[in-house]
């Protein structure tokens, strides 16, 4: 049989489909989505949220990543959020000060971080005046590497009363924020396309939102600002590694579990120490045991996990040159200190929006069908949208559409409150949703603070606190240098 000669392709277009081939196989390999990725015919189902019990929600929706719209939301626990007119927003919360976002001019896009400072009270006002130039969107909070320092910032810190920290629609889900969103729009004004962080319930107290969603696993057709790192099977995208599916950074989990295995330590020191002759060979044997628990933890921070380097540079660079913002130290974070004018790189460089502006730069103009392809839900005053962490979603929000005499005058504009919460791990059950109770630790006196100000007892009051974790990342470095066993009699004082 004769061989018949392969055609041969010009050096360039070689080049171009080599890259094109490698580009895309690298897509690949940081893929492992194994959530719901809905068909073209798909739309969003409307569940009645009271024929819900936490379990249905959980395993229906949240295990599935599958958007959802709860209607009727405003009876039950939420029923609280109805009392929010202006004036009650005034009376309780208007001398807090918040942060706005404020729309130049008609091609300012919300979500590009020019904000201005005012008191929520004058805010309201230039509300009730009429101005559409004002979006009040999510406040920054401090993170730390166990997360945000407080679940909340004004207004809803005033607000607390009013609202369930952990609706029993959750279940054993964790809350990450609560936020208010509040503006006003004739003609409805786009969030930019992006995606978040976290699992989000989405309850729209005024006007009307058309959420435009795509699923995570679409992240590379969509042009991030940010470069994917890692699409987990959850759908979490990251632009980082050593960032676990429930968002917990692999060195800080590191340091939990080394600080609980090190006070489980000491404590059994101060307890044997107690006891009587009869009962040493015992004690020795549960020492030992402790002292293998710290230092198989000390062998997995170092090399344990493909992800070892990675946290290890994350915590050296820590220990040498502190972060200036939650967006430099971790962009798999929620970006909530963003230069003005740039955008987060969890924001797309276009928007569905905007298919008939000229192209955002590095972008070619041909109309990508991508931009067509989204899933839009409109959901109105009363219903909430429950969006899995990272399903991208522009939100176009507007006043309500009837006619003036359907607006109440007390209540202009458009307005939601939302909770996010930690995205559960992809193999989580209702019961148990999280690998470990990292976050859960973290939050309890998060929640019961939150509850003491809002005048609820708080749900943590009867359980046993752990003691502040003991280890730190110098000395996970320490050891890296070859100080083990000096490590361990510092972590672990006799
Ligand atoms: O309502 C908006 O404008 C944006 C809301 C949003 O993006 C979110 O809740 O994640």
């Amino acid at each position: 049989m004769k061989h018949r000669k392969k055609p041969r392709r010009q050096r360039g277009q070689q080049i171009s489909a080599n890259k094109a081939e490698e580009r895309k196989r690298s897509q690949d390999a940081a893929v492992t989505y194994k959530g719901f990725s809905p068909d073209v015919f798909w739309s969003v189902e409307r569940v009645p949220v009271a024929s819900l019990s936490a379990d249905d929600f959980f395993n229906r929706f949240v295990k599935r990543r599958m958007p959802v719209v709860l209607t009727d939301s405003l009876s039950g626990e939420f029923k609280g959020l109805q009392r929010w007119t202006n004036s009650y927003l005034r009376q309780r919360a208007g001398d807090s000060f918040v942060d706005v976002e404020h729309r130049r001019n008609d091609f300012d896009q919300f979500g590009e971080g020019r904000k201005v400072r005012m008191a929520f009270g004058a805010f309201l006002d230039e509300l009730d005046k009429g101005r559409e130039d004002l979006y009040l969107t999510t406040q920054t909070i401090d993170e730390t590497d166990t997360g945000p320092v407080s679940l909340t910032g004004p207004p809803v810190s005033a607000l607390l009363a009013d609202v369930p920290l952990r609706p029993k629609l959750f279940g054993h889900l964790l809350p990450y924020q609560y936020n208010v969103w509040m503006g006003q729009s004739r003609a409805g004004t786009s969030s930019g396309l992006h995606h978040d962080f976290h699992d989000n319930l989405y309850v729209l107290l005024r006007g009307r939102k058309a959420f435009r969603l795509y699923s995570p696993d679409k992240a590379h057709q969509l042009h991030t600002t940010g470069n994917v790192s890692v699409i987990h099977p959850n759908g979490l995208i990251c632009y980082q590694k050593g960032i676990r599916e429930d968002g917990a950074p692999r060195a800080a989990v590191q340091q939990w579990k080394l600080g609980r295995a090190c006070q489980r330590h000491s404590d059994l020191q101060r307890t044997t120490s107690q006891h009587g002759c009869e009962d040493s060979r015992r004690d020795d044997a549960a020492i030992q045991e402790a002292d293998d628990e710290v230092e198989a933890l000390l062998d997995a921070a170092l090399d344990g996990h493909d992800d070892a380097e990675d946290d290890f540079d994350t915590l050296t660079a820590e220990e040498d040159e502190p972060a200036t913002s939650t967006q430099d130290k971790d962009s798999s974070r929620p970006p909530q200190v963003v230069p003005e004018g740039e955008k987060p790189p969890s924001f797309c460089r276009r928007n569905t929006v905007d298919r008939h502006l000229p192209p955002a730069p590095g972008l070619t103009d041909n109309p990508d069908p991508i931009w067509q392809q989204y899933h839009q839900v409109t959901a109105k005053a009363g219903e909430m949208l429950y969006l899995p962490a990272s399903w991208f979603h522009e939100v176009i929000s507007g006043d309500d559409a009837g006619g003036e005499e359907e607006r109440s005058a007390d209540r202009p504009g458009h307005m939601a409150f939302n909770y996010w919460f930690y995205p559960p791990s992809s193999d989580g059950t209702a019961d148990e949703p999280y690998e470990d109770s990292f976050w859960a630790d973290h939050l309890r006196p998060l929640l019961d603070e939150l509850d003491k100000r809002a005048g609820r007892l708080g749900d943590g009051a009867d359980v046993k606190r752990r003691k502040r974790s003991v280890a730190s990342g110098y000395w996970l470095i320490q050891m890296m240098r070859g100080k083990r066993r000096h490590m361990i009699s510092l972590a672990c004082p006799q």
